[in-house]
Formats: C-alpha cells, sequence, structure tokens
C-alpha cells in the first residue's frame, strides 16, 4: 500500500521525459506467490545530444532480483533500487541502449487488484492509471508509448489461456506441464494499457468484417459453464462496431478483440489495447438474473470500452491530468450510441438524472474539481463523475455550438492530426476552432473551471408591442482554492411554447446571443428581446438539457404544468414534470418538519392521470415522468440543514396521495402492462415493465400493498420484475411476512450467484429507517459476503453510504460510526475502493447541525489514523478541508 506523502502533482509542472521507450519485452513465468518478471527495454534518449541525465523509473513495492545493461550485469554503485524506484544514476552515451529488469511478484497476495492479481484462480492485470509499476520498473507515465512483446509461460493444467494485447504470434509446450504465448501489439501504447490474462476460461468466439473487409476475431471470456451469460454483450460488442465506423468512421485495427471478465475487479471496465478486461457484472447476462438496467449498462459499457480504441488508445492523455480527453469523450461516444440503439429522449432523462446525483453534489461539495483539474495528490481519485459525466457534458456542448457537421470535421481532424500521440485537451479545442473557424477560448473554462453555474431567468411580456423579454443572469459559485470564478460560454437551447402547445415563431433582437433555437450566453446579464409574439408564451429552457447548469426560471405553476402536458422537447416536458413534484416535495418536507401536514396540488395527481393516459409517450418516458425525485434529490435541491427524515416522509405523502387519486387508472393500466410473450430485453420491452414496475410502486402505498408485491414478486418471470417487488417489500412493508417469505426465497435460489446476491445486499442496505444499521452490519457476516470482493462491498457498503438517506444519516449517528470503522477495515486491503466508498459522506455539511457534528467526528477519525494511504488521506482530508 502506498501510505501518503502528502505529495502534490501539478500540471505545470509537466516536463517530457528525457528518455523514451520505443521497445518492450515482457517474459512473465507465472506462479501465484512467486511471478518472474523480465522486461527488456529499449531505452533511447529524446535528445540524443543531452548527456548526463540519470535514468528515474517507477515502482510501487518492487523487488529487483537482476539488472543488466545492454547484456551486462550493472555494478551496486552504478544505480540505486527501492521498492519505489529504480534509478541508473549515469546511463551510457550511446543515444539508444537496452536494460534487463527481472522483478518478482506474488499476484495472490495483491489485495488491492492494482498490477498483476488473481481473480478465482485466474491471473489478471488493472495497469491504470499507475499500476504497471506494480509489475515491472518503467517510465510509467501515458505519454511513454512503446510497441510491446509479450511472451508468458504458465502450467497448462492451471492456465491453458494464455492472453495478452495485440495479435498472438506463437505459442508451444515447454514440457514439464508448461506451456507458452506470444503476443505482439504493433500499435504504441502507454504502460497503462498493458494488460496480461491466464487461466482456465470458457469462451464465445464470433467475428466481425470491419469497413474495408479486414476479418476481426471476437472473443468473450468467462468461467466455464457461463457462456450462455455472454451472448448479449457479444451483440453489444459488434453493433458498437458497426455504429463507430458509420457514425464516427472509425474501423477496428487489429486481427482479434478480446474481452475477459472477471470477478474481482475495482471499477467497471478496463480498455487495455485488444483486450479489454470487464468486471463480470458488466458482461453477464440472462433474463433470470439481470435486470433492464443490467442489460442497458453492459451495452454502454461494451460500448465504452471498444470506442476507447480510438478515443484513449490511438490517441492517448499526454498526462494523467488530462483524463478527460478520452473519458469525457468516450463518455458522450457511449451515451450517443445507446441513444441510438434505444430511445433517445429516454436515454437523455437518464443521463440528465445520473450527472445531477453524482456529478452535481461533487461539483457543489468539498471535492470539486474542474473537468481537467491543475492537482492531485492521488489520481485514483479523479475517476469522478465530473471527469466522465460533466466532462462528456462539455463535449456535447461543442457539438451544440458547433453544429452536427462542423463537430464531425472537427473530430475527424483531431484523428488524423494526433494520431498515434498522446494529446492534451488543448490539442482537442484546437481541432474543433481549426474545423469550423470558431474561437472556443471562453468555452475552454468549461474544462478549467469547477463548480455548477447558475442561471436566472425572469420574462415580461409587452402585449401592445408584441415582445417578449428574457432577462438572464448567470454566475458561478466559488468552489475549493477557485473563489473568484470567469463568466462562461452557456449554450441555452429554448422555445417559446404557446397557448396551442407549438413553439411561437419569433425575431430575437439580441441577434448575437440567438442562433438556431440557442441563447449563447457570454456576460453575466443577457436581456433578448423576442418580436412578433403576442400572447405570453411559457419559457421552456436548457432544452435537451443543452448545458449542465442549475436553473432558476421564475415561472408560475400553471406554466410548468401546462409544459409537462405540451413542451414539443421531450426532455423538458419531463424537466416541468419534475419540477413541479420537486418544489411540492421541498414545501412539504417544510411542513413535516413543523409538524403540520404536507399539502399537495390537486394539479400533480391530476398530471400523473394525464401522462399515464397518453399514448403518444413512450411507457420508459412515462415510468421517468411518474417517478418522484429520489430523496438525495430533494436533499440537494434544498441544499442545506438537511433532515432526511422529513425528506423521506414527504415523498412517501406523495406516493401515497398520487395513488390514492388514481387507484383505479393505475390498477387498470398496471393489469393491461403485465407480461405477455417471451422476454427480450429491447427497450420498448424494459420500458413496459419499468413502468408496471413504477405503477407497483405507487399502488404499493395504499392498503393491500404488500400482498400486491408479494403476487408481483412469485409472478415474476425476470429479475427486473423480482428485484422491483422485492425492493418495495423490504423498503415498504419492511418486517411483514411478505417481505421475510420473499427475501428468504430470492436468498435460497440465488445463494450460489454471486452477482445476483449483490441485488439482494442492496436492496436490503437501501432499506429505509433506523434499522438499516445493525441490518448492514449482520448482512456483512453473511456467508455469501466477502471484504476481499469490491462488487460485495459496492453493493452492501456502497448501496448503504450513498443510497439510504434514513438509515445511513440516522440521527443518533450510529450510521457513520460504521461508516469509520469499515473503511478503515477494507483500506487494509483496498485503498482504491476504501477511499471510493468514503465519498459517501462529502456533502456532511448540507446536515442539519447535528448530525453535521456527527459526520464529521467520524471523517476526523478516519483521518487522524496513522499511516493512512494516498488514497483515503486524499479523499478525507479534502472532504474535512
Ligand atoms: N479507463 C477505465 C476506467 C478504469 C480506471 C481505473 C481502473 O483501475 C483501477 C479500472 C478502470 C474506463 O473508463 O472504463
Ligand atoms: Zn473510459
Amino acid at each position: 500500500m502506498r501510505t501518503d506523502t502528502g505529495q502534490v502533482f501539478r500540471l505545470e509542472d509537466y516536463r517530457p521525459s528525457d528518455y523514451l521507450i520505443p521497445r518492450t519485452e515482457l517474459r512473465f513465468v507465472l506462479s501465484p506467490d512467486s511471478t518472474i518478471v523480465t522486461a527488456t527495454l529499449t531505452i533511447r534518449r529524446r535528445d540524443p545530444s543531452e548527456r548526463g541525465a540519470p535514468l528515474t523509473l517507477d515502482g510501487d513495492g518492487l523487488v529487483l532480483r537482476r539488472l543488466e545493461l545492454d547484456g551486462m550485469p550493472l555494478a551496486q554503485d552504478a544505480y540505486a533500487a527501492t521498492p519505489d524506484q529504480l534509478v541508473i544514476h549515469a546511463p551510457p552515451a550511446q543515444a539508444e541502449f537496452t536494460l534487463a529488469i527481472e522483478t518478482e511478484v506474488a499476484p495472490s497476495q495483491n489485495t488491492a487488484l492494482m498490477g498483476l492479481y488473481r481473480s478465482n484462480g485466474v491471473y489478471c492485470t488493472q495497469c491504470e492509471a499507475e499500476g504497471f509499476r506494480r509489475i515491472t520498473y518503467f517510465l510509467d507515465r501515458p505519454d511513454i508509448l512503446s510497441v510491446y512483446t509479450v511472451r508468458i509461460e504458465a502450467l497448462r493444467q492451471e492456465a491453458p489461456l494464455l492472453l495478452s494485447n495485440g495479435n498472438p504470434t506463437e505459442n508451444g509446450d515447454l514440457g514439464g506441464g508448461r506451456h507458452f504465448a506470444v503476443w505482439h501489439d504493433p500499435f504504441p501504447k502507454p504502460s497503462y494499457l498493458f494488460a496480461l490474462v491466464a487461466g482456465d476460461l470458457g469462451v464465445v468466439a464470433d467475428h466481425f468484417t470491419t469497413m474495408s473487409g479486414r476479418k476481426v476475431s471476437l472473443g468473450i471470456y468467462v468461467e466455464h459453464g457461463k457462456q450462455h451469460l455472454a451472448g448479449y454483450a457479444m451483440d453489444a460488442l459488434k453493433r458498437s462496431m458497426t455504429w463507430d465506423e458509420r457514425v464516427f468512421g472509425r474501423e477496428y485495427d487489429l486481427d482479434v478483440f478480446n474481452i475477459v471478465a472477471v470477478s474481482d475487479f475495482n471499477m467497471g471496465a478496463m480498455e487495455n489495447k485488444g483486450l479489454n478486461i470487464f468486471n463480470d457484472k458488466y458482461v453477464l447476462a440472462d433474463e433470470n438474473t439481470a435486470t433492464d438496467a443490467d442489460f442497458a449498462n453492459i451495452e454502454a459499457i461494451i460500448a465504452h470500452e471498444y470506442f476507447h480504441n480510438w478515443t484513449g488508445n490511438r490517441i492517448t492523455c499526454r498526462d494523467w491530468f488530462q483524463l478527460c480527453l478520452k473519458e469525457g469523450l468516450t463518455v458522450f461516444r457511449d451515451h450517443e450510441f445507446s441513444a441510438d440503439q434505444r430511445s433517445r429522449p429516454v436515454k437523455r432523462i437518464a443521463e440528465v438524472r445520473t450527472l445531477r446525483a453524482h456529478q452535481f453534489p461533487e461539483d457543489q461539495g468539498p471535492l470539486a474539481h474542474p473537468v481537467r483539474p491543475r492537482r492531485y495528490r492521488e489520481i485514483n481519485n479523479f475517476y469522478t463523475a465530473t471527469v466522465y459525466e460533466k466532462g462528456s457534458e462539455v463535449v456535447r456542448m461543442i457539438r451544440t455550438i458547433l453544429g452536427a457537421e462542423d463537430f464531425r470535421k472537427g473530430m475527424d481532424l483531431y484523428f488524423e492530426r494526433h494520431d498515434g500521440e498522446a494529446a492534451t485537451i488543448e490539442d482537442f479545442l484546437k481541432a474543433f476552432e481549426d474545423a469550423a473557424g470558431k474561437d472556443l477560448g471562453q468555452f475552454a473554462l468549461w474544462y478549467h473551471q469547477a463548480g455548477t453555474p447558475n442561471v436566472t431567468v425572469t420574462s415580461s411580456h409587452d402585449a401592445a408591442a408584441a415582445q417578449f423579454t428574457l432577462q438572464i443572469e448567470q454566475s458561478v459559485p466559488p468552489t475549493p482554492s477557485e473563489s473568484r470564478k470567469r463568466l462562461m460560454h452557456i449554450p441555452l437551447a429554448f422555445g417559446l411554447v404557446g397557448s396551442d402547445g407549438r413553439d411561437l415563431a419569433y425575431a430575437a433582437a439580441d441577434g448575437a446571443a440567438v442562433e438556431d433555437g440557442v441563447i449563447h450566453l457570454r456576460k453575466r446579464r443577457h436581456t433578448v428581446t423576442f418580436s412578433g409574439i403576442d400572447e405570453r408564451p411559457a419559457i421552456s429552457l436548457n432544452r435537451g438539457f443543452s448545458a449542465p447548469i442549475t436553473l432558476s426560471v421564475e415561472q408560475r405553476l400553471e406554466d410548468q404544468l401546462f409544459l409537462a402536458r405540451h413542451d414539443g422537447d421531450p426532455f423538458s416536458r419531463w424537466q416541468a414534470f419534475n419540477t413541479v413534484m420537486t418544489d411540492a416535495l421541498i414545501a412539504a418536507s417544510r411542513h413535516i418538519r413543523d409538524d403540520r401536514a404536507p399539502p399537495f396540488s390537486p394539479a400533480i395527481a391530476e398530471l400523473a392521470t394525464a401522462v399515464l393516459g397518453d399514448d403518444g409517450l413512450e411507457w420508459a418516458f412515462r415510468a421517468l415522468a411518474l417517478t418522484p425525485p429520489g430523496e438525495a434529490d430533494i436533499a440537494r435541491e434544498i441544499g442545506s440543514n438537511i433532515d432526511p427524515d422529513a425528506i423521506f416522509a414527504a415523498r412517501e405523502a406523495l406516493l401515497r396521495g398520487i395513488a390514492q387519486v388514481n387507484a383505479d387508472l393505475f390498477a387498470a393500466a398496471y393489469e393491461r402492462l403485465a407480461d405477455s410473450g417471451p422476454f427480450s430485453p429491447d427497450a420498448a420491452s424494459a420500458g413496459r415493465r419499468s413502468l408496471r414496475n413504477v405503477l407497483l410502486d405507487y399502488r404499493s402505498t395504499l392498503a393491500g400493498g404488500a400482498d400486491l408485491a408479494a403476487r408481483h414478486f412469485h409472478a415474476a418471470s425476470n429479475m427486473t420484475d423480482r428485484a422491483a417487488a422485492l425492493t418495495v417489500l423490504a423498503h415498504r412493508h419492511q418486517g411483514t411476512p411478505q417481505a421475510l417469505e420473499a427475501l428468504t426465497r430470492f436468498e435460497k435460489t440465488f445463494s450460489s450467484d454471486a452477482l445476483v446476491m449483490d441485488k439482494w445486499f442492496a436492496i436490503q442496505a437501501a432499506a429505509p429507517g433506523p434499522a438499516a444499521v445493525e441490518a448492514v452490519r449482520g448482512l456483512s457476516a453473511h456467508p455469501a459476503f466477502s471484504f476481499g470482493n469490491p462488487n460485495r462491498l459496492r453493493s452492501l457498503f456502497g448501496t448503504f453510504f450513498s443510497g439510504n438517506q434514513t438509515g445511513f444519516h440516522r440521527a443518533d449517528g450510529a450510521g457513520y460510526a460504521l461508516f469509520a470503522e469499515t473503511i478503515l477495515e477494507i483500506e487494509k486491503r483496498n485503498p482504491q475502493v476504501a477511499a471510493r466508498l468514503a465519498t459517501g459522506l462529502r456533502s456532511w455539511r448540507s446536515l442539519e447541525p447535528k448530525r453535521q457534528e456527527l459526520a464529521r467526528q467520524a471523517l476526523v477519525l478516519i483521518a487522524s489514523t496513522p499511516g493512512l494511504s494516498a488514497d483515503l488521506s486524499d479523499i478525507v482530508e479534502r472532504t474535512l478541508a
């Protein structure tokens, strides 16, 4: 474990390396407790006339066994080796030389799951961001691109399968039960994209013919007997390959593309060149074990990793400050892919919900950082919603500003200019500026400035002059270490909706700011006057969520209700309904805190009636519109002095109120939407299920709710319906015989399927109320639980810390005590996962004062523990600062 040294890395300190490594040859002699790695590096001076600089290679916990320079052992005093560094004091004068380094590593003891480790008996690697240095000494930085040849030797019985990046070139027998394979990757790549897998796995094989007619062998490797669960992933892969050719003109470039599913993985998946390694949660699926959300995630993540082949691998990042160069762009690409494969409006709403749930709290709390940070202590902690999701929104805004055609030209120019290079955000923006002839100087602040901009809007209508005027003002709140902010370029898509529900035609007076249905805010204040507007319109602003901002529009409830029924932009229509519900819930939670009954306008239940009955809307859209904001969403909108119990009570009251008014209608729709025919994971079928399950949620608040949910559970023919019913039972009908019976039944049926048991853990960890703390503690002793597996940790503790507002934030602080104790326990094995779970308290300052103090004490307890890892101390110190 790398303990905290307090070292800070700064963007302005970037210097190109004095040395390059054009070729890397690796030989692995695999054994669980002692694997021997021989790295033969061809090292070249960047500037042959420059001499004398020592060569410093990165290591992390390494044991050096042998070191040779140009075939000769190095004298003891010619180098210095520590576990974390290898320094060659005076490398030879010639421009190029070879260094052979032999290290020894123990995969079976690697619990941090970085570098070479074992997962269920399979050898595998994770090198991003700085895991390669746990395998051998290297210039472990993304701007060192090298051509790799890898030879793997292992016992055939233990590891009949030997995989690495690139194309297979050779394999054979070594006698004594051992064998070997050689892989060569012709594309120069940074060390973080290196991968090796060796073990005994089953395969689903297929092929893909690229647009230029090359045949690529595809393989998805899974545990024996699970091949039938990899079909959907394979289908998603082929669709991704086709889509990238059609939409971005990008063709795959090797003879093979392999995916391996492993059960112990710190993140979702990894884009290693030609050998993607996946958390098995994002590969394995069938109707009996995976929900519709799982299917959608698999499709998106398979696409994401595949798309990295061009955005990340062929063009990589110059340094880790540029992480969003590959991540924001690749998320944008996978979002567009899913939008094309499924329903674009539904996908957009889901994206915005995710952004608000994960990125907004980050941007509005102590861990806020720019999409391209300028400093970090531990890069692992920067795989964040800001870099990924806000990074994607920034790319989306570039497309909004440039238009689809110039956006594509800019992408083409970026590929043309930087293929084979390690690039920066400046390179990326320059390609768009040059392709479109536009200045993105002010726009670039989206990369450099943290914080969610706020836009406030007031309006006035002059009937006599037929003029409608918007007064718009932007502000960016201060964030840690950035107190003063500059004005942003914010593209706000909009429409003025007339009483017939259609967009009004207008002529805009501030012509510079309004272009093709988009208001471009560049100044602090804009006054935009539209003429030819006879009637007062309802304003539909930030359509399609064109900018990742918070928006306060002075708008009458009637206008919101009108937009919720008539806005021509589906996203804004959803937004209008959501805003109506959010405002009502905020008011209701205030009433509840004051011991008054929460009032809800009857218009809300009527709106629900209208939306459910509108057959022009997709099922999935109706499901999203009818889903009230979650407890955390409401808390975020309230912003400070939060009482989670009041919010919970308000939300339950709203659900019940809507369900009561619509009891008959909901019951009839629920019956109509019941399953018919065989299962299909397609978007329309998933939409039908999601709407029916939303109706179940409503109806379960009424008398007989537990029986209804129990019937739903027992009748379920797929995991989506089963998990939805179990959630209702375990949350709303806690402790009832129906709930206990369903939980037991589920546990018995799926006890040997770890991924399904994760759902069982997560559903219980999210059960609202004070009993959750003890329940979670108890579940951590369940035989299916393991402190060593990241998926188990995330499903139980991750869900509890981040997804259980009333349980985790229990008024007596018992949730926070469990938090501190658990995170310190997890950190001993896996600092990265511990640090990620510790972000569960990042919004502690928004709580009401008593909870705030208890939360602070838990964070201080962690922070003051001696010998903390760099990962965890970075998070808790920033959270407390
Ligand atoms: N590049 C991967 C994310 C990733 C990052 C770090 C990892 O190891 C700790 C693993 C994966 C992606 O964007 O999918
Ligand atoms: Zn990625």
